[in-house]
């Protein structure tokens, strides 16, 4: 990736008829003479930086107004990627935002790869790369406490959280270091506060690890299978938890063939809800094809939500299905229709527990909502999922693997210092876990790993 290049992208989605405007961005030592080329302003208007002009794309060769647009000069360092950039506002839609694109593109640009802008702003000191992450997480966010867990990650929550850890093994670094070096010189070394100290961080290390699986959940979510035998009222319940009318309800068992998606958000954590087809024996050649892909998506999800009818009981065909359950996934066993069972007049279930003494987790009624709140906090609570309201900051898959070699690192390093070995078997790993460290923010980290992270964003960003 070489910044002499200016590079070009369109910044804004890409969607046909949606949005109203498009943003064509520049940044390089070309974007001011490219984006003057190419705009003409009528009136007085100053050109300056940081200030918007009205005016038309025109094609310099022939002549043709291409789109009516606003421009934004903000000339290096003040802007994102601290280089000269320019924007062009353009007409939302897809062919005129192109085709400024493509004179942007004619008149010496090249083309932006995924994330570029970012890697750019990285390399020129404009963001660490704990924020460069969040700017990209914030844009995938599927929901409010994703998008707030993100925002706290781009104010660099993160990344002093991390930095402070590393300047404390840096500290004890130094001291075994000038140890090594001069040993006589000194005072002693105070082996258990080194050791102390090293303990600490790993223990901080180690719960950022174990709260990086809540962070993921906000910002991954969880797949969720809805399960169970013909007519059992999968489909109901998937339309109740969505709150649409999303999949087609009959009382003809069979009714859904193929697997259905509803994306939702319950208590800020985003679900991917699947209905799938009651499984079952067939002969019927559309159905058998939909009962395999529910067998796929029970196998492929995050949790399993398992149902069954009370009003006909728990049967060996359910019990066979709990069976098909992968050992790992979080599986509840919900118990619908409550309400053919229960007392009409204090509409609470009979009995938790079935005849046959399959107790059900959860018991609900799709049709009437009784029971809702129940099977959604059983749900998060058994994917660990229930009180995400407390997380601050979350460490991304890549952030966690480093933090877990560091604690790993430091680990090893107080093992070395357990057997009393020289001070030079502690600097080792020590220095191995400052280094995992300063791969998280961005401070030691190789071309390969950044272009690694930021080919993971999408382009324009
Ligand atoms: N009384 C009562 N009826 C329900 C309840 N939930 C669903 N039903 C009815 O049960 C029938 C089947 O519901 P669906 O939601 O289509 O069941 P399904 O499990 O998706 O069925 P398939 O797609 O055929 O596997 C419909 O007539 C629903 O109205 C409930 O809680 N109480
Ligand atoms: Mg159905």
């Amino acid at each position: 990736m070489n910044s002499s290049h200016t590079i070009a992208a369109i910044a804004t989605a890409l969607a046909p008829g949606q949005g109203s405007v498009a943003i064509v961005r520049i940044s390089g030592p070309k974007a001011e003479s490219i984006g003057a080329g190419l705009f003409v302003a009528p009136g007085h208007q100053v050109w300056e930086s940081h200030r918007v002009l009205y005016g038309h794309v025109v094609d310099p060769v022939s002549g043709e107004r291409v789109d009516e647009a606003l421009l934004l000069l903000m000339r290096g360092p003040r802007s994102f990627t601290r280089e000269t950039v320019v924007e062009l506002h353009c007409h939302g839609g897809l062919v005129a935002v192109q085709r400024v694109l493509e004179l942007v593109l004619a008149a010496g640009a090249r083309r932006a790869q995924a994330g570029e802008f970012s890697q750019r702003a990285f390399l020129n000191g404009r963001l660490d790369l704990t924020r460069a992450e969040a700017v990209s997480e914030l844009i995938t966010a599927r929901s409010r406490r994703a998008a707030q867990l993100a925002m706290a990650g781009l104010d660099g929550g993160l990344q002093r959280r991390i930095t402070a850890l590393r300047e404390r093994l840096l500290d004890q670094m130094a001291e075994l270091e000038a140890r090594v070096d001069f040993e006589e010189d000194l005072p002693p070394l105070d082996g258990p506060a080194v050791a102390g100290e090293l303990a600490a961080v790993g223990a901080e290390l180690a719960q950022l690890v174990a709260e990086a699986r809540q962070g993921e959940l906000l910002r991954e979510g969880l797949r969720v299978a809805i399960v169970g035998r013909p007519n059992v009222g999968k489909s109901s319940l998937l339309n109740l938890l969505s709150q649409r009318e999303r999949a087609i309800v009959t009382d003809l068992p069979g009714t859904t063939r193929d697997l259905l998606e509803s994306e939702l958000v319950l208590d800020g954590v985003p679900l991917t809800l699947l209905d799938t087809a009651g499984i079952r024996e067939t002969g019927d050649q559309v159905e058998r094809l939909g009962i395999e892909r529910a067998r796929a998506a029970l196998a492929a999800a995050d949790a399993v939500l398992l149902l069954f009818d009370l009003a006909a009981g728990w049967s060996p065909e359910d019990q066979a299905l709990r069976e098909l359950v992968p050992a790992g996934t979080a599986l509840l066993v919900v118990g619908n229709k409550a309400d053919l069972v229960v007392a009409p007049v204090d509409r609470e279930p009979v009995d938790r527990e079935q005849p046959d003494g399959v107790p059900a987790d959860v018991v609900i009624s799709a049709v009437s909502g009784a029971g809702r709140e129940a099977l959604v906090a059983a749900l998060l609570q058994r994917c660990g999922a229930s009180d995400l309201q407390g997380v601050q900051v979350a460490l991304n898959g890549r952030q966690r693997d480093l933090a877990a070699a560091a604690a790993a690192s430091l680990a090893r390093a107080l093992e070395a210092a357990d057997q009393q070995l020289p001070w030079d078997f502690w600097t080792i790993d020590l220095r191995a876990a400052i280094q995992r460290l300063g791969e998280i923010t961005g401070e030691e980290v190789s071309e390969a790993v950044l272009d690694r992270v930021f080919a993971r964003f999408c382009i324009g960003k």
